[in-house]
This record gives structure tokens, C-alpha cells and sequence, in this order.
């Protein structure tokens, strides 16, 4: 691969045809019917595609890999629990276009790697395994055999298993990021990145310390049951958008919404429901009662200013704050309040952006009830102070009482659709101790208690040369990790990189000096081992394990299991040193589950659990009252105001999904809801900030970003005027990901902040 390939994708010179149009208020409805109809038949044949999305999400059919949104416990709809976006996701996935050996002989790597990541993603499954040798331009053949041999002398002949990068994408199973980490245990290193890192690491961090557990509290039964949802952060219409089903029943029952992002975003606006003919034809349900438009990163100052309002209100009025649950239940209440009358309720409102007036329908919402549910997603967690944001919201829900009861907690919705099982199962750079221990116990050799990489710390491992061999389950590491230009150099650094993918994406074109692609099945497709078929399991944002099962063919005969590739990987390399009959799991996953059940809490009796249609509830902790952190009860916290200025002429940029992708695939070029068509590289810019730079519409422009001394580039983006506050501006990720600085992430979390990156624009 050459580097400078990367640099042509990254400023093509040429644009489509952008058009825009005043984006919807109103989300879902025909439109998403149309647009998941018309992407399925670019793939599957009708029939295919009804079978399709009559199993996602149902009992006994397979898990969406769409995202990690709940499904229902009981009333699942007849239609199938999907949206446009899970068929979209499904679509790409099953679709019968296989890139062999013919392809990558037609192509050399070089040529791949200067095309965006939307042709990438056009050109089809990965049908057999591949390799790069070392020098060469172009991929060719390779056999399991010869590859499980490659990776396990590669990672043999390291200096020390610290050496070694091993990144999970959170698409993995349980059964395969078990197996997968525990590999990387007895191989002897714990650098287990995921994409957690660059995602809810904050809120994981946030909420154990708050909390005692990093996960959300919340069922969606208790959604439905909430008196007031607050959605910050957060665009469900296009990255959760089953959510609006249950926001909309919430609604139903009587419940209040707030929104509060920068963006009117559609869905938070207006929903109709593709369950609902009724609603179809009459225009749907008013979603947010309060919409809060707070300025980037200003959600700090927001919940300030709320705090102080209430905080006024039970100084003078009394009964606003559980007292009952602050005395038995928390820890630090004194000193938060000491710590919060120092600020300055009019210094938080301008700080926020959002006016008093709409704060104070906030606070008489928050006032009304103590059944209160905070969702949020990327925009609370990508930012430096990131941790701050979560921890901010858990302080309101403290004094509220609003925590461990129904209809009131933490709701944090998460990414892929098993980020949160990997997790529970054992990736983790920094695993408990009391989990090491029970490893130990189990298959008797000690794994290491030095914490391993991060996510941004395997890049600077690979970039400082200290980490060689780059090895990835899942994901697309270059395009979704920060500072493109300084990744694609870390990871051409390695010996030798491998992606066990179903897709081919850009960490497979910047490469080692070796590379290896190894194709796996992908949750649509059945998988037959020796002991017959096999299912597996999955854990969803709200702590509910359930089981999932392929439906389909396989696209490809040369196609493994993830699992089948991890536990041939770990016999390789750990040959006679290994305790582990690994090879036996390969031949029946129930096993596995028998292991995990050992090792991790909550999975009593797994096997036969997974045979309950909706699958089970995991502990949760906070969900009852009992939280397990250092004080033994919730602990309040301070957390500072952000304070960073932003010179003339500077803007904060996010860097956001638009409606058209699953984070770095890219299926179409349409944002659909924010009215923006035929084009991604663009960036949406406040009317009265284009006038003060003397920006037109359409006026092509570049990006810069300079920090600590570095100045990064993105060439060639169209400025849009949009409804965005002053200040602020938002392009796509992953377009934009060559801005973000790799050394400006969350504090004690360590992600990305990707949603607060200060950029100028230049003009061309
Ligand atoms: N279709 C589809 N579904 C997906 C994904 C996908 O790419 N496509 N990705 C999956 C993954 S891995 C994840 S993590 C989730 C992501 O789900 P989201 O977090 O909804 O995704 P983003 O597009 O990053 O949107 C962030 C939202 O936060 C707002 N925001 C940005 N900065 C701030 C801020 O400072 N304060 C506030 N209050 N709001 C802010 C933005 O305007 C935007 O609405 O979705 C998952 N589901
Ligand atoms: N600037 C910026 N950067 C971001 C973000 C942002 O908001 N802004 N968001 C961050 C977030 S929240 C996340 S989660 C990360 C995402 O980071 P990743 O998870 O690394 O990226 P994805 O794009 O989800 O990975 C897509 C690839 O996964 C492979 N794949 C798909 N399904 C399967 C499967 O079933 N098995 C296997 N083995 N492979 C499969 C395909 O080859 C596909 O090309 O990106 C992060 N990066
Ligand atoms: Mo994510």
C-alpha cells in the first residue's frame, strides 16, 4: 500500500451533484418503507428479502446487526422488529456479490485504496482468504491452513506478547469474543482494544464510579412507563431507530420528551411509526415537548444551570430532592452542593447556548416528576470532558431520586450490536481483577495483570514501533480510529496486519508489511459445525442476553465462523504450550457457554437460558439499588465547566453519521433527514458564521485543525448553511476522522473526541 493513496481519497477533487432540500421534521413513515425496499433489491431477490425481515429480531431468528437497540420482551411486531436502517444493514450483508482471488488479481492494492469508502463497500463479500506478501501490489490466495500457520509464527516470533495488537469491533458474539480474549490471555498480553474505546468508554467509566456498574440501569419497560425521557446526544431516527417505537409508547402513557442537541434533529421533531398504518396515513406523533438547541459541548453548563434552578427551588420550596434515598442511598451530597453554588446560574445559560426561557420548561418538566430517563449516545461521549457530561447527568438523577426504580434511570444507548456483550464476556484492556482470578482458576494459567492497550494507545504502540503484529475481529480500525494520516503510518509500521472481516474496507488497503484477510460468516448466515448448528448470543443495551441464529446460505463455501478462526488462531500459535482443548470449541459452541457461565457473573444455567424465546436479564446492580463502588452508594461528583475558547474565525466541529451509513460503510450519499442529498463531503455551517466569513452556499472551502502545535488538513468540502447554533459546524465521520487529533480524547476514558474538534475553514 502507499500512504499516498490515502491522501487522494481523502481530497478528491471532484464532487457529485449535492442537492439540499429543508430537512423533515418528521422521520420514518413511507419514506423509510421506500428507501429499505429499494436498498434490499440492489441485493436480494424479493423472497430472500421478506425472509429476511421476517426473522431480524424475533425469537428465535437472528440478532440485527444493525445496533444494540432492545427488542421487546413480549409483543414483538408481526412485521418483524426491524427498521430501514437494520434492513439497509442486512441488505449489504447477505447480498451475493463475492470478491475472490479474480477481483484482487485485477486489482492492486493501491488502486483499491485511492477509491472512497463508499465504492469500497460497493464491491461485495469477501469470499476466501487472502494475503499481501511482503513488497507485493497486489493480494492473492492463500489457504486456512497456510494463514493460521502465517499469524501464529508472526506472533511467535515476537519479542514479547506485548507486541501484539488484538482490536475487537463489536459485531463479535459472546461465544467469539470469549473465546477470542481468552486467547489473547494465554498468548500472554491483555492489549484488547475495541471500539468501545471510541465510543461508550466515557459513559463506562462515568457510570462505575458513579454508579457501580458501567452499563445503563433502565428496561424498556421502564421506558414506557417514564413520566420524562431526556434525549441528549442522540440521533435515534437514524441510529436507533426502533427507539421511537418505545419513545412513542412513552408518549402514549403520558410521558414529556426533551431533546437537547445541537441539531433539530428529525424523529427527536415528529415520528411516524412503519408498524402503524393508522399513523401513516394520519402524520404521526409530536416527539419532543422541549427541544433544547445547546451549543457543542455546552451540556455541562446546561445541566449547571438546571441543577442551580433546582437547587433554588428546594432551598426556598423544599420536597424537590429525594432526601429519603440522598441519606441512604448516596454518598458526597454536601460537597456537591458546596461545589455547585459556585457557579453562576447566567455564566451556565450563556455557556450552554440554550435560552433561559427554554431552560425553564426543562426545569419545570424535571420538577414534576421523580420517573425520569436520560438517553444518550455519542454526543455526551466524544468530547475531553466527556466523563464530566455523564457524570453530571447522574447528579440530577441522584437529587431526583430518579435511579434503581420504575421508570427512572440511566439509559445509555449503545453502538454495535453486541458492544456491550463483548465487554460483559471479557474484552477489556483493563479487566477487574476478581475476573483475572477466575481465569486463573479456570484453565490454570495466570493471566497478566498489566493493563494493555487502548485504542488510542495500540496506535501510538504501532506508530512508536513497540506493537508489530496488528490483529483485528471485525470493524475497519483506520477509518473509525482518529487522525487518519498518523493511523494509516502506525499501522504500516506492523509486520504483518490481519482482519478477520466480511466486508472489505480500508484497514484491509493500508497495510503491514504482510497482510492477511480472512472472510467470516456474517449473522444472517447459518453455521454448521461438527456437532451440528450452531447458535450464539448476544447481550443488547439493556443487559438482555438472547440467542441468534443464521437463516441463510452462506455467500461463500471458503467462508469461517469467527469462532472457528479463533480457536484454529490460538491452536497455532499456542501449540503444545496451551492448556485449552480449543479445537473442541470449534466443533460446539455450547461449550463456550459452559466456560463463560464459570467465569463471568450472571450466566447461570446459560444454555438452557438461551432456550427462553427473549432470552434473559443480566445483574444490574444500579437497577436495584445496590451500588457496588468505592463508597458502597451512588457518589455524587464535581465535575468543572469546560474551558476552552475559541479564537476569531475558529469553529467546534462534530463529526457525525449521516442516514446513509453504519459507521465507516457507506451505503448511499443521502442524509435523508437533514434534507442534504448526493454528497458527504460537505459541512453544515451556521447561516450568520458564513456571513461573517464571507461563505457562500455550496462555496467549496477546506478544513484545518491545529493542536498542540500540529496543524491537520481535510481538502475539498461544501459549505451548507443549516439550523446549527453559532459556532458550530458538523461534517461525517469518517471523512473527517484525518482532523481529529489523536491526542485530544476524553480524560480518564480515553476516547476520541471527535464531537469537539476546533477547526477553521479556508477558503480555496
Ligand atoms: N444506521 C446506523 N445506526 C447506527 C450506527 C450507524 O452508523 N448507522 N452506528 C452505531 C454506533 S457504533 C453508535 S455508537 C451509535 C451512534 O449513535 P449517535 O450517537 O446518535 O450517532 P452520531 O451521528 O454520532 O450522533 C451524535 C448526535 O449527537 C449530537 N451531538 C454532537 N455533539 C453534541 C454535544 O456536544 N451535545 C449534545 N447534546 N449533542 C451533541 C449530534 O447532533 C447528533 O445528533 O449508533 C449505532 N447505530
Ligand atoms: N470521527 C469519528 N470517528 C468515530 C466515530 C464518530 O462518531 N466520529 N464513532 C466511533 C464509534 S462510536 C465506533 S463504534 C467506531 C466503529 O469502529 P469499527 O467497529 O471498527 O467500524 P465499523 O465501520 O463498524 O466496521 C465495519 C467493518 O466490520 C466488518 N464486519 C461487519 N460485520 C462483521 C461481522 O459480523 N464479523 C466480522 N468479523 N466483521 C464484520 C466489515 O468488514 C466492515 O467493513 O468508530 C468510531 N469512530
Ligand atoms: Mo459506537
Amino acid at each position: 500500500m502507499s500512504l499516498s493513496a490515502i491522501e487522494k481519497a481523502n481530497t478528491p477533487e471532484d464532487f457529485n451533484e449535492l442537492k439540499t432540500k429543508t430537512p423533515p421534521t418528521n422521520s420514518v413513515g413511507f419514506g423509510a418503507i421506500k428507501s429499505a425496499v429499494q436498498q434490499a433489491s440492489k441485493y436480494m431477490n424479493a423472497v430472500e428479502a421478506f425472509k429476511v425481515s421476517l426473522k431480524i429480531n424475533q425469537k428465535g431468528g437472528f440478532d440485527c446487526p444493525g445496533c444494540a437497540w432492545p427488542d421487546p420482551d413480549d409483543d414483538r411486531s408481526v412485521f418483524g422488529e426491524y427498521c430501514e436502517n437494520g434492513m439497509k444493514a442486512m441488505a449489504e450483508e447477505v447480498q451475493k456479490k463475492i470478491i475472490g482471488s479474480d477481483f484482487f488479481a485485477q486489482h492492486s492494492v493501491d488502486e483499491l485504496a485511492a477509491m472512497t469508502d463508499f465504492e469500497i463497500g460497493k464491491s461485495g463479500r469477501l469470499g476466501s482468504p487472502m494475503f499481501l506478501a511482503e513488497g507485493a501490489t497486489h493480494y492473492q490466495s492463500i489457504s486456512w491452513e497456510e494463514a493460521y500457520a502465517k499469524v501464529g509464527k508472526h506472533l511467535n516470533n515476537l519479542n514479547t506478547p506485548d507486541e501484539a495488537v488484538f482490536y475487537t469491533s463489536g459485531r463479535t458474539t459472546n461465544e467469539a469474543a470469549f473465546l477470542y480474549q481468552l486467547f489473547v490471555r494465554e498468548y500472554g498480553t491483555a492489549n484488547l482494544p475495541d471500539c468501545s474505546n471510541m465510543c461508550h468508554e466515557a459513559s463506562g467509566k462515568a457510570l462505575s464510579e458513579t454508579l457501580g456498574i458501567g452499563k445503563g440501569s433502565v428496561t424498556l419497560d421502564d421506558l414506557y412507563k417514564a413520566e420524562l425521557v431526556i434525549v441528549i446526544g442522540q440521533n435515534p431516527a437514524t441510529n436507533h431507530p426502533r427507539m421511537l417505537t418505545a419513545l412513542e409508547k412513552c408518549k402514549k402513557n403520558g410521558g414529556k420528551i426533551v431533546a437537547i442537541n445541537p441539531l433539530p434533529e428529525a424523529g427527536l421533531i415528529k415520528f411516524t411509526n412503519p408498524q402503524s398504518p393508522y399513523k401513516m396515513l394520519t402524520g404521526g406523533t409530536k416527539m419532543a415537548d422541549v427541544f433544547a438547541p445547546v451549543t457543542i459541548n455546552g451540556d455541562v453548563a446546561l445541566f449547571k444551570a438546571i441543577l442551580l434552578q433546582l437547587l433554588q427551588k428546594e432551598e426556598t420550596e423544599g420536597n424537590i430532592f429525594d432526601k429519603e434515598f440522598i441519606k441512604d442511598h448516596t454518598s458526597g451530597y454536601d460537597a456537591f452542593i458546596l461545589d455547585l453554588k459556585t457557579y453562576d446560574f447566567n455564566e451556565c445559560v450563556a455557556l450552554s447556548g440554550v435560552s433561559e426561557e427554554i431552560i425553564q420548561q426543562i426545569v419545570s418538566l424535571v420538577l414534576s416528576t421523580d420517573k425520569i430517563i436520560i438517553c444518550w449516545a455519542m454526543g455526551l461521549t466524544q468530547h475531553q470532558n466527556a466523563v464530566d457530561n455523564i457524570r453530571e447527568i447522574v447528579n440530577l438523577l441522584l437529587l431526583k431520586g430518579s435511579i434503581g426504580k420504575e421508570g427512572a434511570g440511566t439509559c445509555p444507548v449503545r453502538g454495535h450490536s453486541n458492544v456491550q456483550g463483548d465487554r460483559t464476556v471479557g474484552i477489556w484492556e483493563s479487566a477487574p481483577q476478581a475476573f483475572l482470578d477466575k481465569i486463573e482458576n479456570k484453565y490454570g494459567f495466570k493471566p497478566t495483570t498489566k493493563h494493555g492497550y487502548s485504542v488510542i494507545e495500540a496506535i501510538e504502540g504501532m506508530y512508536k514501533k513497540e506493537a508489530k503484529v496488528f490483529f483485528g475481529l471485525g470493524g475497519n480500525f483506520l477509518s473509525a480510529a482518529p487522525d487518519t494520516n498518523y493511523t494509516a503510518e502506525a499501522l504500516s509500521n506492523c509486520n504483518l496486519t490481519v482482519h478477520v472481516s466480511t466486508k472489505l474496507n480500508r484497514s484491509h488497503l493500508v497495510t503491514g508489511k504482510e497482510a492477511l484477510i480472512l472472510p467470516c460468516l456474517g449473522r444472517a448466515e447459518k453455521d454448521y459445525q461438527k456437532s451440528g448448528e450452531q447458535i450464539q448470543s448476544v447481550e443488547n443495551s439493556m443487559g438482555v442476553v438472547s440467542s441468534t441464529k443464521g437463516i441463510l446460505d452462506p455467500c461463500s463455501e471458503d467462508l469461517k465462523s469467527e469462532v472457528s478462526v479463533v480457536c484454529n488462531i490460538a491452536y497455532e500459535t499456542l501449540k503444545n504450550r496451551t492448556k485449552i482443548n480449543w479445537l473442541s470449541y470449534a466443533d460446539d459452541y455450547s461449550l463456550v457457554r459452559d466456560d463463560i457461565e464459570e467465569v463471568v457473573n450472571g450466566f447461570d444455567n446459560y444454555n438452557s437460558k438461551l432456550k427462553q424465546p427473549a432470552g434473559f436479564y443480566l445483574p444490574n446492580g444500579a437497577r436495584v439499588r445496590d451500588f457496588k463502588t468505592n463508597t458502597g452508594k451512588a457518589n455524587f461528583s464535581l465535575n468543572k465547566l469546560p474551558n476552552w475558547k475559541l479564537k476569531e474565525g475558529e469553529l467546534v466541529m462534530m463529526t457525525i453519521r449521516s442516514h446513509d451509513q453504519f459507521n465507516t460503510t457507506i451505503y448511499g450519499l443521502d442524509d435523508r433527514y437533514r434534507g442534504i442529498f448526493n454528497e458527504r463531503r460537505i459541512i453544515m455551517m451556521n447561516r450568520d458564521d458564513m456571513l461573517a466569513q464571507n461563505l457562500e452556499e455550496q462555496q467549496i472551502v477546506n478544513l484545518q485543525s491545529v493542536f498542540n502545535g500540529v496543524t491537520r488538513k481535510a481538502n475539498n468540502f461544501k459549505v451548507i448553511g443549516y439550523d446549527i447554533p453559532k459556532n458550530c459546524c458538523a461534517t461525517y465521520f469518517p471523512e473527517t476522522n484525518v482532523l481529529v487529533p489523536l491526542d485530544s480524547y476524553a480524560h480518564t476514558a480515553k476516547t476520541p473526541s471527535s464531537k469537539s474538534i476546533v477547526i477553521s475553514v479556508i477558503k480555496k
